[in-house]
């Protein structure tokens, strides 16, 4: 098992609701540790280029357009496989595809508006952090 970081969002859904510290909970319960965590409203330029990998799928632009729809929590979470992991613990794109206990089923209200996003691979990690935040803003 390998100690690792991965990036997470709790997307507007979350923020809109209030909910951010009730998901905070559920990341924390898994055995994830928030290592770095701040509120911002992210910039049409920033979620371009956050989600540029899917710039020409038909919902792209809903998808900037909900990102940057109001404050977002971005964070780095670190804990054993915690790509993976967190990936588990997120549950399905699709709320109604997501486990039992899982973010999306607990939170999520649609494919679109699913509450938390979670790296897929340990180099997109890498490079999300890196978009969010400096490595002093990381406290593990
Ligand atoms: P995930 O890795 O689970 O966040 O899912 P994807 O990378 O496939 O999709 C990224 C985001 O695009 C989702 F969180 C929400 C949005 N999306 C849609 O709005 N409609 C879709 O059909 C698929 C994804």
């Amino acid at each position: 098992m390998a100690l690792q970081r991965t990036f997470s969002i709790l997307k507007p859904d979350a923020t809109a609701r209030n909910l951010t510290g009730a998901v905070n909970a559920v990341i924390e319960k898994a055995g994830l540790r928030i290592v770095a965590q701040k509120r911002i409203h992210m910039t049409t330029h920033q979620a371009q280029t956050f989600y540029a990998v899917h710039k020409e799928r038909p919902f792209f632009g809903e998808l900037v357009e909900f990102m940057t729809s109001g404050p977002v929590v971005v964070q780095v979470l670190e804990g054993e496989n915690a790509i993976t992991h967190y990936r588990d613990v997120m549950g399905a794109t699709n709320p109604a595809n997501a486990a039992e206990g899982t973010i999306r089923k607990l939170f999520a209200k649609s494919v679109g508006e699913n509450t938390a996003h979670g790296s897929d691979s340990a180099e997109n990690a890498a490079i999300e952090i890196a978009q969010f935040f400096s490595g002093n803003e990381i406290v593990g």
